[in-house]
């Protein structure tokens, strides 16, 4: 046999040979599973995510790969079209392209920022501000993907890309390891470690519109159970728990706090779960089950609770995003709601 002009069939070459609409139908697999994953990595905080958060970095390095072919296909065509749907498309891309670089700069720790000021939160908000554009990009098309798409071509096409994308993956994580850039070393999460052992340097983060409620301690009142607990109560019991609070934001902490179980504050439970209450009227529901898991704390590092990260009282809530830490804990109320019967993150 003489020369071969096959590519391998790992190849990004063989995403270009791959038909408008079956690259067309690969990115909308991609950003499916982006979107999924996305949202499950930000959510969940025990360590299979570590997964989760993998398959999401792998799919969005498969769009980069895809972007040539991409280009070469329906946008030059696409630019042809009227000026309305050109510059809605124009604006597509743009966001694609941003929430990409944004990801990549979290990820790699390039520049990761702290709280809202972050590549993270950035990188979401323009993630939810394409999903609508996705919508209307994938329904407006002329041309469908069809079921014909699905064929040979595609399918080495569509493995290549995940299959560069995942050694992509690969060779950056390792890298990254080797270089002191802060993407070495991050969480399963994701997130970044800032200020562990350091209370005062501690980020603070409320969801949302929360703000600190003005309260003096004198008069703060905590009910367990419906019973009254004192803050003299808690300190007096409280001893030290070391634990990783997790921000969705993207960075996380690890503090020794003085804390107390919730389940030596409520004894012979027989609800299904416990909400915990903030002066604020932000609360979660938990599984019951876990009040030996949750705790009360009042200090940190030997000192007493500032009042960003929730004095006089927080939950500490190990193995759980930030975001079920109730800060300004006022309320811990047996419930018969199922826990997983709330939305998955506050709205409030
Ligand atoms: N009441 C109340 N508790 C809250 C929040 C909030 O907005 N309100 N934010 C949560 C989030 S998203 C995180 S990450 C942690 C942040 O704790 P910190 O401000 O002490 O760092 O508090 C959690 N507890
Ligand atoms: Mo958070």
């Amino acid at each position: 046999m003489g020369h071969t002009t096959a590519q391998p069939s790992t190849s990004p070459r063989a995403t270009r040979r791959l038909r408008a609409r079956q690259v067309d139908g690969l990115l909308a697999i991609a950003l499916v599973v982006l979107v999924t994953t996305g949202f499950a990595s930000w959510l969940i905080g025990t360590g299979w995510v570590r997964w989760v958060t993998a398959v999401h970095g792998i799919a969005g390095l498969a769009v980069i790969v895809l972007i040539p072919a991409k280009l070469g296909g329906s946008v030059r065509r696409g630019l042809r079209r009227g000026m309305a749907t050109r510059w809605l498309s124009m604006l597509f891309g743009v966001l694609v392209v941003a929430t990409l670089a944004t990801g990549l700069l979290h990820s790699s720790g390039l520049w990761y920022g702290v709280g809202y000021w972050s590549a993270l939160w950035t990188h979401i908000v323009l993630a939810v501000l394409t999903v609508p554009l996705l919508v209307w990009h994938m329904t407006s098309r002329p041309s469908r993907v069809r079921r014909a798409d699905l064929d040979r071509r595609a399918i080495v096409g569509g493995a290549s890309a995940f299959a560069v994308a995942g050694a992509t993956y690969g060779a950056v994580e390792l890298t990254l390891r080797a270089t002191p850039l802060a993407g070495g070393d991050r969480r399963f999460t994701g997130s970044h470690e800032v200020a562990s052992f350091d209370p005062v340097e501690m980020p603070r983060v409320q969801w949302l519109n929360d703000r600190a409620p003005e309260t003096p301690d004198e008069r703060w009142a905590v009910s367990v159970a419906g019973s009254a607990v004192a803050l003299r109560q808690l300190a007096d019991r409280a001893r030290p728990v070391v634990a990783v609070l997790d921000c969705t934001g993207g960075w996380w902490t690890r503090q020794s706090w003085d804390a107390v179980p919730l389940a030596e504050l409520v004894s012979d439970l027989d609800a299904r779960s416990l909400r915990v209450r903030s002066a604020t009227g932000y609360s979660r529901l938990f599984p019951a089950a876990d009040a030996a898991r949750l705790y009360l704390a009042v200090g940190y590092g030997g000192m007493a609770l500032r009042r960003g990260h929730g004095a006089p009282v927080r939950l500490v809530a190990p193995g759980r995003r930030g975001y079920w830490w109730v800060k300004w804990v006022t309320d811990v109320e047996p419930s018969d709601r199922p826990w997983w019967l709330q939305s998955p993150f506050p709205l409030d």
